[in-house]
């Protein structure tokens, strides 16, 4: 299966006639409803047929209701950023600006694009929190028989609750918009339809500082006369399970749900019409009856409440919600995608194993399953449980999910047509068994629905080889099993946790396949926050649980991911916001460890965490990361102005590099311990001086022939395996490890029928079956980050090592291995870049885009240079390829923008 067969496509810009700027984006969404600024940024991607085409200059307007607003005036940098320059912007309002662009030719196109303000000022609130009042209301539900032993501990999870208020509209609608979020998951309805499609908002942030609020526009839900809003109420983060420990892992943030919500509805007369949540909303229990994220659902068709969020439905009976006070101070507005259900996969196959069905999506997924019953009677309760991964009798595996249940129940009402799908719980999992099902349960019953944050899709790979296809499609899926609300390190157990390691590991590959920058973003704002008054960074972000912090590669992520953001997208912002937690990082580990080798202060330190049959030293990796987050956070300075820092971390970096190499490098070049990780870390850090560069990469190899081209790198090192062992001219060592399917290798999991990246290279095993159980996920994306080299390596698309934005790209392809042929897209802030090269009887033909405004440098491998032509003629003929170098192993030109066709002889 290959990245394209699973779905989540990557859209292609359009195709134009002329420079035509295209996906407008506003603080880097798309038509973004509730923006918290009133100095949004504005930035947009350019297509262009035309060769050597950019952008000579642009001008943005800004109108407000056909009133102009903000003009730029022409501008004639090639920026496609540019932050609001007019007054700022008005509180929850609606926003068009149109974009001119004029090409090298000085033709102009225009496109246009909306955007709405969120409530920029406290006193615009008149929303107060609501929750559930056992004053009112002491009727206590007893708990739901769940018939799991863990029923004690899911007591303390309160039924879900449904809330409603109906008011009458006497004036002609113009706007309607709501404004929402909760303590705990909200689903929204207005008027008995569904409010929006987003999932388990309002997300997972550090809620003790941040919490997100969603905009909704209900201007086509309302009518003249009686309106009805209303909302479910779960637990989720907030109050439900989270983590591992089985002693209190509920009830992190708050104990019971509340929730938040304003309508505002304007009038066509200008008059408005505000419903704010408050004690004349109403609430009460109803069909289901236990939500959470970790252990299920359960759900009672039988107590169905009918059309209870229409308007016409007798609500006498329920109780006025409890006023628990208008306390808004952690709100921010929604900044990033929500989470969505993003495909739909029918099941495979349905089996029977004794008394229960089981269904094989084909495909690790983190979602849910929606179940078509037919012919059960009221009363019947069929019960799903989740796997990743079945046993040698085809029974589930579920040992790897710890306490987690991932067990829903839903019980029939009676009658056709029943579909039962849970709201506010995720599983992670292939499989599901099926108890309870009444009559015969076919594949056309059951679809699993995959959900994750809907981050746009930014790139697409593939290649002549299945396998590479399918490695490509696990570290796909990888993310999108993890990347709910938070990067997590699994989607099954219990734990699901946003691992800083992780994170920073994967974040390059992650990039090259979804825009992730505002989920990074939103991420950051809860690392910030975390950061302890010494300056450390906690193991997992949101912060909750380990109480462990400052951990070498983890607690980097501070320097990591920013720096990575910023060369990414270019965007400073993002390092003007992380400054203060990089330095202060960096500043809690020197103080620790005068003679710069970082021993003290080390927290968990987990190593190179998961590796096979080695241990890296634990200075040598930490020391590493050390001078990485120095060397990051001067870089961070000198873009922001900030020269005396910029000199001082600069120095630092260097300081900790020549320490590294007293310290652990002997004078043969071994780093201390021997490892191949050992190794990848100086040389991918550049801490090496030259004399023993080369040295270490002997070493590295040596290591790696030693075992019969086999690997023993965990989560800090794999990532660096294969681009170190290019960059260093072993190509060919690092095609026979991804090919690899021996134990350990990405093959072996592969070859065992993997449809994610496993957390361990043992995760399943010939010789011993499933890997230790106390942490054994299938669907971790750590181990696959290798999905960088991909795109970056084999695709060939990069940048320059001082290039920010892919502004100045790097073009070149490694044909190796078992591959004829690799093609790689990419949406750089932009526009599009894409390869394709191939290998054909001794000829190396390759394709490239790049987009307006930018340049690349292409490297042509080939052992004859003179034979590299494009669009069949010799490059001297042809305007504006600039050869730059003819080695005896590439031809390397520098073209600007555009389509390009080389071929060469002798590859
Ligand atoms: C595990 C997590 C994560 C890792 C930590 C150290 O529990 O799954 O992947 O970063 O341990």
């Amino acid at each position: 299966m290959t990245s394209e067969a699973t779905g989540w496509p990557l859209t292609d810009p359009p195709s134009v006639p002329a420079l035509t700027p295209y996906d407008l984006r506003c603080e880097h969404r798309v038509e973004p409803l509730g923006i918290g600024t009133d100095r949004p940024r504005f930035s947009w991607r350019l297509a262009s047929p035309v060769r050597g085409d950019r952008q000579d200059a642009f001008r943005l307007r800004l109108e407000r209701d056909g009133v102009k607003v903000w003009d730029s005036g022409w501008r004639t940098d090639q920026r496609t950023y540019v932050d609001h320059g007019g007054a700022p912007l008005t509180s929850q309002t609606d926003y068009m600006w149109r974009l001119e662009v004029r090409d090298a030719a000085g033709k102009v196109c225009e496109a246009s694009a909306t955007f709405a303000t969120g409530i920029f000022h406290p006193e615009e609130w008149q929303a107060r929190w609501i929750e559930h009042d056992y004053e009112t209301d002491p009727y206590f539900e007893p708990p739901v028989d769940r018939d799991e032993p863990r029923t004690v501990r899911q007591a303390t999870i309160a039924a879900p609750r449904y809330y409603r208020r109906s008011f009458d509209l006497t004036k002609p609608i113009r706007r309607a918009r709501v404004y929402a979020t909760a303590h705990g998951l909200y689903q929204l309805q207005a008027n008995g339809r569904r409010v929006g499609n987003d999932e388990l908002t309002p997300g997972w942030t550090d809620y003790r500082y941040r919490l997100a609020y969603q905009t909704y526009d209900v201007t086509d839900l309302l009518q003249e006369g009686e309106n009805v809003v209303a909302a479910v109420l779960g637990e989720g983060w907030w109050s439900g399970y989270v983590g591992w420990d089985t002693r209190s892992h509920a009830h992190h943030y708050g104990k019971k749900p509340q929730l938040l919500a304003q309508l505002v509805v304007d009038h066509t007369d200008g008059s408005q019409t505000v419903i704010a949540t408050d004690s004349s909303w109403v609430e009460r229990t109803g069909p289901l009856r236990f939500a959470d994220l970790l252990m299920g659902e359960s759900y009672d068709a039988r107590l169905e409440l009918g059309d209870w969020s229409s308007p016409g439905y007798d609500a006498a009976a329920w109780a006025p919600a409890g006023d628990v006070g208008a306390d808004i101070s952690t709100l921010i507005a929604a900044s990033t995608e929500p989470v969505r259900v993003t495909e739909d996969l029918p099941a495979l196959e349905v089996t029977r194993n004794g008394d229960h069905y089981i269904v094989d999506l084909g495909q690790n997924i983190a979602g849910r399953v929606r179940l078509r019953v037919r012919g059960a009677a009221a009363g019947d309760r069929i019960r799903l449980r989740h796997g990743e991964m079945l046993e040698s009798d085809g029974s589930l595996y579920t040992a790897n999910l710890r306490t987690a249940d991932a067990t829903d129940y839903y019980v029939s009402a009676g009658g056709e047509g029943e579909f039962f799908e849970p709201i506010f719980t995720v599983h992670g999992f292939r499989y599901v068994e099926i108890d309870g099902y009444p009559g015969e349960l076919t594949t056309a019953d059951v679809t699993g629905r995959a959900l994750h944050s809907d981050t746009p899709v930014a790139g697409r790979f593939e290649c002549s080889d299945a396998g590479v296809n399918q490695l490509l499609s696990n570290i796909r899926w990888g993310q999108r099993g993890n990347f709910v609300s938070v990067p997590t390190d699994c989607p099954q157990r219990d734990e699901r946790l946003g691992w800083t390691a992780d994170a920073q590991i994967f974040l390059p590959t992650a990039a090259y396949q979804a825009d992730v920058l505002t989920f990074f973003e939103n991420w950051m704002g809860d690392l910030a926050v975390a950061q302890t008054d010494e300056g450390a960074i906690p193991d997992v972000i949101p912060h909750v649980i380990t109480g462990r912090h400052g951990t070498p590669a983890w607690a980097d992520a501070a320097t990591i991911v920013p720096w990575t953001l910023y060369r990414t997208y270019g965007d400073e912002r993002v390092l003007k916001q992380a400054w203060p937690t990089m330095r202060r990082w960096v500043d809690y580990v020197r103080q620790a460890n005068p003679d710069l080798i970082w021993r003290n202060r080390t927290s968990g330190h987990y190593g190179d965490w998961l590796q096979v049959g080695v241990r890296t030293d634990r200075d040598v990796l930490a020391t590493a990361y050390f001078a990485r987050s120095a060397e990051f956070t001067a870089a961070a300075a000198r873009v922001l102005g900030l020269d005396d820092e910029a000199k001082r971390y600069g120095e630092l970096r260097d300081r900790i590099a020549a320490a590294f190499v007293r310290e652990f490098v002997d004078a043969e070049g071994k780093v201390r311990g021997d490892t191949q990780t050992g190794y990848l870390l100086p040389l991918a850090f550049g801490l090496l001086p030259e004399e023993h560069e080369q040295a270490a990469v002997k070493h590295l190899v040596a290591d790696l022939e030693q075992r019969g081209r086999s690997l023993t790198t965990g989560f800090a090192g794999v990532a660096l395996l294969c681009p170190i062992l290019t960059k260093y001219g072993h190509s060919e060592l690092a095609y026979e490890l991804l090919h690899d399917d021996r134990y350990p290798s990405w093959g072996y999991s592969i070859r065992h029928g993997a449809t994610t990246i496993w957390e361990r290279w043992d995760g399943w095993t010939e010789e011993s079956g499933f890997g230790p159980v106390a942490m054994n996920s299938f669907n971790h994306y750590s181990l696959g980050s290798v999905g960088e080299w991909l795109y970056g390596g084999v695709a060939g698309i990069d940048q320059a090592v001082d290039s920010v934005a892919f502004r100045q790209l790097v073009i070149r392809p490694r044909p190796g291995g078992r591959l004829t042929w690799a093609e790689g897209a990419y949406d750089t802030p932009t526009g599009r870049v894409s390869t394709r090269w191939e290998v054909n009887d001794g000829k190396f033909a390759l394709e490239v885009v790049i987009p307006p405004g930018t340049t690349a440098t292409v490297h042509v491998p080939t052992s004859d240079p003179e034979s590299v032509q494009e669009s069949k003629r010799p490059l001297a003929e042809q305007d504006g390829i600039e050869v730059l170098e003819s080695a005896d192993r590439a031809l390397v030109c520098r073209v600007p923008s555009g389509s390009y066709s080389f071929t060469a002889a002798g590859v």
